[in-house]
């Protein structure tokens, strides 16, 4: 029997796990208890990586398709099919006539994460998305602003905090995001045993706000005017305390100006919290010795996503726990630190930089809002989008009126998938090329361990040998057929002038990592480069990893924006508190308001099918308030018609007071009963695409990010 030690990819916590062998075949996947981060924690999903290993749904050959039916064909094949189809749109019609689609897993792929960017540069597109729009990019427009970096965002230093108030995330159930931090319940339960306190702000009663000491019932799509409200009491209960932060914050009394409509009486209505609640909240938070608030997918995915994230840190700032031990602080990582000056070049942060053809949406860190894809395939005229690349994404699931984007992607000249399943997006491909599985490839969480609540190092290499080439051969080869070297461009010197490129950047001569190719010369290089003067080599002689310590200050070095200052107030954001405002009396119809929910085995829209995670509670279900239920005449386990401006979908009922009044919840990822799909479980367990019900028109009005929660619905009985 063989042992393996892995970092899990599959989800941001980056968890140890122990895995064994009898020759090739996994026979048990357990957390490391000597895991240096997550110290033998394992969910069900990453005690499923044996599970995805083995799926015999799962690709192992590149498929192309013939007159509307899927061959396996040898990588030659493929290859040259894409180079004979490919080229020659960008050469008729321009780079931005290919999209890129990166979903969720290119992030948690060092491969991916590594060498994608070569390939989409190589296309030269600005029609680049990724799931970034269906997730944190107001995150990323918020701190821009703020601090002066897109990847400049602070972190909730959860092992020192005394008092963390949680908006918009169920860390218990997700594991975390935006916050790495492997075996999220033992550090939580710190908190409390220190007497420290945790407050939930959410439409449900999840784990996590089960868990905590308080849990506050809010109205979906408020959370920025409960933020305001807090700020408000700060400056009027003279509780602003800078501290350390003084000499590095502009723009303090615009924020003061700025909150002053936002009373707590005034938010009280349209949040449906109580103003003496929000009072308590305003006043424990500036009480409180070590405290931080932290905001997630619940405040970014919806109308005020930026103006939520911005308040977020704007309170950090102003309780003085920005930048400070048990507050929110800036993670350091050994690698690829973004926001370091081994990391990216330190220009300011500008959104906007150009803007989608069709809605003149705009650029935000380097991608346009995926809502707009359909748009621009249907739209014809110069730099209509003709041919859409997917690099492990699944967008017919995972992104607004799914249904229209499913008919768009019907009508591409071309579609070209890297991805490990034939799925509700890959069918529409003509070629779909695998990778490697997490157990074929190596690992180093080059982009979460950049917000790590504690600084670790854990390289992986391979656990298994895999006949599949790895995903940054493919890229390679991907880039040599976009700049016209062909199908078979010579990888080894490619692969020479990425990693020349990021040994210039970093100052290094590229033979100091010595005979290494691939994302390993690229990591040492990396490792080299960065603040903990590390190797590969160090690494790999830690299999449970490299403690790196707790957060440090990071200010002033860290702020990059023009001032060198917080920019507390800065224009880009406060443009959109004048459309704030107006929800202070909303005209509310009485229709029910749709959130979604993350399930423990569930991972997005991908790990159905494995029999192990579509056990027991993992379905979709819509969940509806006994009130509500009343009213409607639903009964736990009738079928549900559910109906938005986008769609109608049926789903099963579950009657709970866990949603609040007025609130119903649907989990996204589901809906697999589609044709042409090679995925045998799923279908079984298909559940409904809840973002047939996400309206592709409702976006956060700064980033657009789309509203995936607080969706006007009408619920009926089938
Ligand atoms: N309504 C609603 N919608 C949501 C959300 C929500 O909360 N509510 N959440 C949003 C969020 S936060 C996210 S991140 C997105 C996710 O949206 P996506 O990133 O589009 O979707 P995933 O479900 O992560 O799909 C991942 C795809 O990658 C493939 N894959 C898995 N591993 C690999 C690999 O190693 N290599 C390759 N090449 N492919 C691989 C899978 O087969 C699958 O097709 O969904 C968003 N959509
Ligand atoms: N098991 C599991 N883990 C995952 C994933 C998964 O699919 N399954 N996905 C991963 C990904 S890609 C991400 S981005 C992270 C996300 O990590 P989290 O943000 O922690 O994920 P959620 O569980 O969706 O938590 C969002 C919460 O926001 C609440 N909410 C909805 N609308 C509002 C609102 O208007 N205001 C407030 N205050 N709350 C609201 C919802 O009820 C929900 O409890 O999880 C990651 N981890
Ligand atoms: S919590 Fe995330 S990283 Fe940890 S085992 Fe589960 S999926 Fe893997
Ligand atoms: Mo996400």
């Amino acid at each position: 029997m063989a042992t393996a030690h892995v970092t899990c990819p599959l989800c941001e916590a980056t968890c140890g796990l122990t895995v064994t062998f009898e020759g090739a075949t996994v026979t048990g996947v357990r957390g490391d208890p000597d895991d240096v981060l997550s110290h033998g924690y394992v969910c069900p999903k990453g005690a499923s990586l044996g599970a995805l290993h083995h799926d015999p749904d799962r690709l192992r050959a590149p498929l192309v398709k013939r007159d509307g039916e899927f061959t396996q064909v040898s990588w030659d094949d493929a290859f040259a099919e894409i180079d004979a189809r490919l080229p020659g749109i960008i050469a008729e019609h321009g780079a931005d006539a290919v999209a890129v689609y990166a979903g969720n897993p290119s992030a948690h792929n060092l491969p991916v994460a590594l060498y994608g960017r070569a390939f989409y540069k190589a296309i030269g597109t600005r029609n680049f998305y990724t799931a970034g729009s269906v997730d944190q990019l107001p995150k990323h427009y918020a701190c821009g602003y703020l601090f002066g970096g897109g990847f400049t965002i602070p972190v909730p230093d959860l092992d020192r905090t005394e008092h963390l108030l949680i908006l918009g995330a169920n860390p218990l159930v997700s594991n975390g995001s935006l916050m790495t931090a492997g075996d999220v319940r033992a550090r939580l339960r710190g908190i409390r045993r220190r007497g420290g306190k945790i407050v939930v702000v959410d439409p449900r009663r999840t784990r996590t706000a089960e868990f905590a000491d308080e849990h506050h019932a809010i109205r979906p799509g408020t959370d920025a005017l409960l933020l305001f409200a807090l700020v408000h009491v700060l400056f009027a209960e003279d509780l602003v305390r800078l501290r350390h932060l003084a000499e590095h914050v502009a723009g303090v009394e615009a924020v003061r100006t700025l909150a002053e409509p936002f009373s707590p009486d005034a938010v009280a209505p349209a949040t449906g919290l109580g103003a003496n609640d929000i009072r308590h909240l305003a006043r424990e938070l500036a009480a409180a010795e070590r405290a931080v608030v932290y905001g997630r997918i619940g405040t970014t995915t919806q109308s005020f996503g930026t103006l939520a994230s911005w308040l977020v840190d704007v309170l950090n700032v102003l309780t003085g726990n920005l930048d400070a031990p048990g507050g929110a602080m800036f993670p350091l990582a050994a690698a690829g630190q973004l926001n370091s000056s081994a990391g990216a070049p330190r220009r300011p942060f500008r959104a906007g930089r150009w803007r989608t053809r069709v809605r003149g949406l705009p650029e935000v860190f380097g991608e346009v809002p995926v809502a707009t894809l359909a748009d621009e395939i249907e739209t014809p005229g110069g730099g209509q989008v003709r041919a859409l690349v997917t690099v492990a994404g699944n967008p017919c699931l995972s992104t607004p009126n799914a249904a229209r984007l499913d008919q768009a992607l019907g009508r591409l000249d071309f579609m070209l998938s890297l991805d490990v399943y034939l799925n509700e997006t890959t069918r529409h491909a003509d070629v779909i090329l695998p990778g490697p599985t997490p157990l074929e490839r190596p690992h180093y969480d080059v982009s979460l361990y950049q917000l790590a609540v504690r600084g670790v190092a854990n390289w992986t290499p391979a656990a298994l040998a895999t006949d599949l080439p790895q995903e940054w051969e493919t890229l390679l080869r991907l880039t040599g057929i976009v700049t016209g070297l062909g199908p078979n461009a010579d990888i080894a010197a490619l692969d020479d002038l990425v990693a020349g490129d990021v040994a210039r950047r970093a100052g290094l001569d590229p033979a100091v990592a010595g005979e290494r190719t691939g994302p390993e010369r690229l990591l040492d290089l990396m490792l080299r480069a960065g603040p903990h003067d590390l190797t590969l080599a160090d690494l790999e002689a830690a299999p449970h990893g490299i403690d790196l310590g707790p957060m440090r200050p990071r200010l002033p070095d860290v702020l990059t924006t023009a001032s060198g200052k917080i920019e507390l107030a800065p224009e880009a954001v406060t443009a959109d508190v004048p459309r704030l405002a107006a929800e202070l009396t909303p005209d509310r119809d009485g229709r029910l308001v749709l959130i979604g929910r993350r399930q423990l085995s569930s991972n997005n829209s991908w790990m159905h099918n494995l029999e192990p995670l579509v056990r027991g509670s993992n379905r979709c279900t819509i969940q509806v308030h006994p009130g509500d239920a009343d009213r409607l005449g639903l009964h736990d386990g009738d079928t549900a018609k559910v109906t938005a401006r986008t769609g109608t979908i049926e789903v099963p009922v579950e009657v709970t007071d866990r949603v609040r009044p007025g609130v119903v919840s649907i989990p996204h990822g589901w809906g697999h009963d589609v044709p042409g799909v090679r995925t045998s479980v799923a279908v079984r367990h298909a559940g409904a695409n809840s973002n047939v019900l996400a309206d592709e028109l409702a976006l956060d009005a700064l980033s657009g990010t789309a509203v995936l929660n607080g969706i006007p619905v009408e619920v009926a009985r089938a």
